[in-house]
C-alpha cells in the first residue's frame, strides 16, 4: 500500500491495514519467538496486573500475556522496525524525527474476553501520564499492531470503532459510552500473519474475545513525534517518579536499550531508538 493511501486512510478513517509488512516465510518464526518471550514474562506481567488492580486501575489483563523490551530480545524484528511504508506515513503525519515509543508482544489466549474501549497512550485516560480530555483534534501519536497470527472475528482481531479518532475523549475517560459494552459500528480488524493494523492512537479500540482454540499473537509498536515527552515511561526518571509513582497512578515502563543492541540495529532503526539509550 503506498504512503499517500495509508495517510489518507489514517486521517479519514483513523486506521488501515498494511499488507505483508513481514514476509510470509519469516512470520511464523517471529511469532514463536514472541510467544516464547511473552511466556517468559508471564509472572512479571501478572504481578503488574495484580498491582494495578489493587490500586483500583482498569487493566485488560486476564488471559493476556505481554512483554516489553522485545527489541533487545528479538533481532529478527529489527528489519521491520523501520518499514518504509509505516515510517513514511508516520513522518508524513507527525513530521520528521519520529521515534518509537513502545515495542511489546501481545498474546491473547483462547477464551480471552473483550477488554474495555480505550484510546492508546497518551490519550488513555486511565493512565497517569496523559493528554487530559477534552484533547485537541491533533494526531499526536500513532499505533501499530503487527499481526503474527490470523486476525478475524473467529480468532479475535482487535476491535475498533472506525472514525472514532476525531472525538475529544474516549470511553476510558467517562465520555458517556459504556466502555465494556459492544458499540454499534464496532468491527474486528482482520488480516493475515505479517499484516499491520496502523492507526491514530486516539482510535477507540479494545481487546477482542478470542473464541478460537489457539493464542492470537501480535506485536504492538507505537510512534511518537520528537516533541512528545516519553520520559514518564522510563523507570527512575523524575517525570516517571512525579507523574506515575508519586500519584499511585497507572503507567508502563519501557526498558532501557543496551548499547550493544542499539549498535546492532540498522542505521535507520537506530534513529528511532536513540532516546532509549539512557
Ligand atoms: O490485543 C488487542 O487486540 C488490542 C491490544 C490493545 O488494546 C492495545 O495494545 O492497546
Amino acid at each position: 500500500m503506498d504512503i499517500d493511501t495509508i495517510v489518507k486512510k489514517v486521517r479519514v478513517d483513523g486506521w488501515c491495514v498494511i499488507p505483508q509488512v513481514i514476509p510470509t516465510n519469516e512470520v511464523n518464526s517471529i511469532c514463536s519467538d514472541v510467544a516464547e518471550e511473552v511466556e517468559k514474562a508471564d509472572q512479571e506481567h501478572r504481578a503488574f496486573v495484580v498491582e494495578m488492580e489493587a490500586k483500583g486501575h482498569k487493566v485488560s489483563g486476564h488471559g493476556i500475556g505481554s512483554a516489553t523490551g522485545l527489541i533487545s530480545l528479538l533481532p529478527a524484528l529489527h528489519p521491520y522496525l523501520s518499514n518504509e511504508s509505516i515510517l513514511g506515513a508516520a513522518e508524513a503525519i507527525l513530521g520528521p524525527f519520529v521515534r518509537i515509543s513502545t515495542v511489546s508482544g501481545l498474546v491473547n489466549n483462547p477464551g480471552v474476553k473483550r477488554g474495555y474501549w480505550h484510546s492508546d497512550w497518551p490519550f488513555n485516560q486511565t493512565v497517569a501520564a496523559k493528554v487530559p480530555a477534552p484533547y485537541p483534534d491533533v494526531v499526536m501519536h500513532l499505533s501499530s499492531i503487527f499481526m503474527l497470527t490470523e486476525f478475524s472475528e473467529k480468532t479475535g482481531g482487535t476491535l475498533i470503532v472506525p472514525g472514532s479518532h476525531r472525538f475529544p475523549n474516549n470511553p476510558s475517560g467517562s465520555n458517556g459510552v459504556d466502555a465494556m459494552a459492544p458499540y454499534p459500528n464496532e468491527m474486528n480488524s482482520t488480516g493475515k500473519p505479517g499484516d499491520v493494523l496502523f492507526y491514530d492512537s486516539r482510535l477507540w479500540h479494545a481487546v477482542p474475545d478470542n473464541p478460537s482454540s489457539i493464542p492470537r499473537v501480535a506485536i504492538s509498536i507505537r510512534y511518537a513525534p520528537w516533541w512528545l515527552n516519553l520520559n514518564a515511561q522510563k523507570a527512575g526518571h523524575p517525570d516517571h517518579q512525579m507523574i506515575v509513582v508519586d500519584t499511585n497512578g497507572k503507567g508502563n515502563i519501557n526498558p532501557i536499550l543496551p548499547a550493544a543492541i542499539y549498535d546492532s540495529l540498522p542505521n535507520r532503526a537506530q534513529l528511532l531508538f536513540q532516546h532509549w539509550l539512557s
